[in-house]
């Protein structure tokens, strides 16, 4: 079959828009995700106008420099204008090149502020939650409903789905609701990145910084800790579960009498026995200890010690209790006193200090944390 070039020429293009057009990419999901809220939907319009202003004007480019190579070459006995500056195009093209270059830009400068004036922009909240990065879990806080949710990897096997995606508990909020975020952490840098509904912001120890959204679509949203924080960055996903305000509502109230009666079992001076003790120690040191100090007891040394073995975990309780409730300053040891009540310390430092072999006996009972705080 034989083609004239200019034929041949206009077949490439029309073939190469079709092969990037947007419905064809979007076969291949290689788009930012969906927006499920009004500042993720502006941010994400202003992304594809600018990726398509950006590609319009690459073909434009690609299609004249190819014209140009190939028209204008020399073998073609094409000469070079030396007069070309003089006549009226040479002199204007070098007004008309910055007022198109200047017109795209203005085009995308409008949406752009528009854009960035919702993202700086503090409506008045309906609810407000702190979210905290540590290494490694986010802890939210409901400032409303003094609802804490702390939220960590649940673990899967590489292959399994979920795999470094899950997380054992949700972080729940309602749809169409104006949600404030402060965002800070306790140890290192974090970042909470949900991409569908929320702006990207960092969080900084000693700071609060503030983001807000309103979600338009129940529905479940991923994301993960977006600021490189140590070895265990990956063991930070995020999962957003997004419900009707009615179903939050039950939600809240579920958790508020979950924690008043945790805090009322927690508080009440019973003496434990040593195998309910173990059992809920182990379970908690599952879910808190074991990103640095290893299910085995073992740690990473040198960095985070063995507790099988050690000194603290087999001497003085008081200075056990004094570590866990306390914390390391300048170290990755956080403080825990906050995060547990006085049942859950008592029962994990219990279990340090009768797993894996070690054999101090002792027991610790919730009245000697209260009293060691
Ligand atoms: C993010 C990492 C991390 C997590 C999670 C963590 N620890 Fe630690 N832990 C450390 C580091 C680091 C040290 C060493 C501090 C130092 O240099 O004295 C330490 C020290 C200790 C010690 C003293 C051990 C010794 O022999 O010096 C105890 C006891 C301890 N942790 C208990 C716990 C308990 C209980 C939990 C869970 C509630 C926990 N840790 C969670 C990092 C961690
Ligand atoms: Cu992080």
């Amino acid at each position: 079959m034989h083609l004239k070039r200019e034929s041949k020429l206009r077949l490439a293009t029309v073939g190469g828009l079709f092969v990037l057009s947007n419905s064809a990419v979007a076969e291949y999901g290689l788009n930012l995700v969906e927006p499920a809220s009004e500042i993720t939907r502006s941010v994400f319009d202003l992304h594809m106008l600018t990726a398509k202003l950006a590609f319009y004007i690459s073909v434009i480019i690609t299609v004249l420099v190819v014209y140009i190579l190939v028209k204008y070459r020399r073998s073609s006995g094409a000469e070079a204008d030396m007069q070309m500056h003089k006549g009226k195009f040479g002199v204007f093209s070098w007004l008309l090149v910055p007022i198109i270059v200047l017109g795209i830009d203005l085009s995308i400068a409008g949406p752009g502020t528009k854009t960035l004036h919702q993202v700086e922009r503090h409506v008045d909240a309906e609810l407000t939650v702190k979210v905290t990065g540590s290494q490694w879990k986010w802890t939210y806080d409901y400032l409303d409903n003094d609802v804490r949710v702390v939220s960590n990897l649940q673990e899967h096997e590489p292959n399994e789905p979920g795999y470094l995606r899950s997380v054992d508990k949700l972080f729940v909020l309602p749809v169409d609701t104006n949600i404030r975020f402060l965002h800070t952490a306790t140890d290192v840098l974090h970042a909470w990145w949900v991409p569908a509904i929320a702006i990207k912001k960092d969080s900084i120890p000693g700071y609060i910084h503030e983001t807000s959204t309103r979600i338009t679509k129940e529905g479940t949203y991923y994301g993960q800790c977006a600021e490189n924080c140590g070895t265990g960055h990956a063991y930070m996903p995020i999962v957003v579960q997004v419900v009707s305000k009615e179903k939050f509502n039950d939600w809240v109230a579920l958790k508020t009498a979950e924690a008043s009666a945790a805090a009322a079992e927690a508080s009440a001076d019973k003496v434990w026995s040593k195998e309910d003790l173990m059992a809920r120690g182990e379970e908690l040191y599952v879910k808190n200890c074991v990103a640095c100090h290893q299910v085995n007891g073992e740690g990473i040394p040198p960095v985070f010690p063995a507790l099988k073995g050690s000194a603290i975990a087999t001497g003085a309780v008081a200075d056990h209790l004094d570590v866990v409730i306390k914390g390391k300053a300048g170290t990755a040891m956080a403080a825990w006193g906050g995060q547990l009540n006085d049942l859950e310390v008592a029962a994990i430092v219990t279990y340090e200090r009768n797993a894996w072999g070690n054999d101090a006996g002792d027991l610790v009972q919730p009245a000697d944390v209260k009293s060691a705080r």
